[in-house]
């Protein structure tokens, strides 16, 4: 079984809440304020590991989740913060944001890893909330909560060299006499069905090669299996394109060269501009060497063409030398761009006012902010929470729209009436 590409669920964990705690002394009715700070929720935090090689441990879990921070209490203890959650993957794994598809992270190398969920923070405790004005208070902060996010995983092999033509043209026996892969070669299309990957070590030199079910005409629509494959070879630097000149299916190898260099370029351009190197395999079932010529008299001069025969080795020395060659004269595979993760996508500068019957309604991102993170169960916290509501302008708004003494003001689920 191969897994490539899976969707999975990550939360971050919640921050603890603030504590509202007073110190107990005896006959000292009422003790200063010694509501400890809540902990950090963990982070989600994906690396890789060198021994996974696919997607498939993520068959069955799907759903990643953090522990929340603890809860602050009493004696100025702090909650303790929850561990992060580390997430092994294989080196090659990219990952998107499902919601717009976006790439977060693109994890090539063992070591890399991405923090792309950070646990909330957690709130602060009564005590640091006094004053000289407020000796006792009596509401503390809640941890900020996390939001649940969906992302895709994605494994690009990363391979120098992929081997790409229709079924049964001999990519695999290629694979296997150059490299250390040892993958299924049978006489029937789609033998292999998942990416082999080998490494090449000729001359001093050592590359990966890529070998990827065989494309057919049709694979960039879904037909055959090639399509779901293509983009591990979409890091490659260069491709070997493999063609059964003997024509011993009774296809024309030039129209095969067409088709999958039409497929490739329905997919994708990037893949459809890598260089080639032509492999015109199954000499050795050539009556007439002359379809050797013709067929390069037909494709432009400086693709490079290798007549050879895998099952033979025949002049399949010279073709490496000339993939080395060309290797050496290729950029390295570049990471993907990363597109800016905003982990609450939420704009808490956003809200709007609606006009009531006796006054005004605030909705929108910035009353949950407001509110998020206020325990509004008392007198206290209630005036600590109308002062941040003018600090963030909304008041003002509103008396543009009209606000005046009295009038009853709904945010979320409190109401209070406005007093100047
Ligand atoms: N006569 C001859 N047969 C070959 C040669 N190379 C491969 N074959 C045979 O062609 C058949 C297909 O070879 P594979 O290497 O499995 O072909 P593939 O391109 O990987 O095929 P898929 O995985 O199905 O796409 C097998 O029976 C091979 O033994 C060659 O140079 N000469
Ligand atoms: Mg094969």
């Amino acid at each position: 079984m191969f897994i490539d590409k899976v969707k999975i669920k990550c939360k971050a964990g919640d921050g603890g809440d603030g504590a509202v705690a007073f110190r107990k002394e005896k006959f000292v009715p009422n003790g200063g304020p010694n509501g400890g700070d809540g902990g950090k929720g963990g982070d989600i935090v994906f690396r890789v590991d060198k021994n996974l090689s696919n997607l498939i441990d993520f068959r069955y879990k799907k759903v990643f989740r953090a522990n929340n921070g603890e809860n602050g209490s009493g004696n100025n203890k702090y909650g303790k913060s929850a561990e992060d959650v580390i997430i092994p993957v294989p080196a090659g794994t990219v990952i998107r944001n499902a919601e717009n598809n976006n790439v977060l992270a693109d994890l090539m190398e063992v070591g890399d890893e991405a923090i792309l969920l950070k646990g909330g923070k957690g709130g602060r405790g009564n005590a640091k909330f006094a004053t000289p004005t407020r000796q006792a208070p009596r509401f503390s902060e809640k941890g900020i909560k996390t939001k649940e996010y969906e992302f895709v995983l994605e494994l690009r092999t990363l391979a120098d060299v992929g081997l790409i033509g229709y079924p049964n043209v001999g990519k695999s026996t290629l694979l296997s006499m150059v490299s250390n892969a040892r993958p299924k070669i049978a006489n029937y299309h789609f033998t292999t069905l998942a990416p082999n990957i080998g490494v090449v070590q000729m001359h001093n030199y050592s590359f990966v090669m890529a070998d990827i079910p065989g494309l057919i005409t049709g694979a960039s629509e879904g037909v055959g299996l090639g399509h779901e494959f293509l983009r591990h070879i979409s890091r490659t630097r260069l491709l070997i394109h493999v063609i059964d000149i003997a024509g011993s299916e009774g296809r024309d190898p030039y129209q095969d060269y067409l088709d999958i260099n039409n497929e490739l370029a329905s997919y994708s351009k990037d893949i459809a501009n890598l260089p080639q190197i032509i492999a015109l395999n199954k000499i050795d079932l050539l009556q007439d060497k002359s379809a050797i010529n013709d067929f390069k008299s037909k494709i432009s001069s400086n693709i490079p063409v290798f007549a050879i025969s895998a099952a033979s080795n025949d002049g399949v020395e010279s073709l490496m030398v000339e993939v080395i060659k060309k290797l050496e004269t290729l950029p390295k595979t570049e990471r993907l761009e990363v597109e800016e993760f905003d982990i609450d996508l939420k704009d808490y500068s956003n809200y709007e006012i609606i006009k009531t019957e006796d006054g005004f309604e605030v909705i929108g991102d910035m009353v949950d902010k407001l509110l998020g993170n206020v325990a509004l169960d008392d007198y206290q916290s209630n005036a600590y929470f109308q002062k941040r509501v003018k600090e963030s302008g909304i008041i003002d708004a509103l008396k543009k729209e009209g606000l005046q003494e009295g009038d009853k003001v709904i945010f979320g689920n409190i109401e209070f009436e406005y007093a100047e």
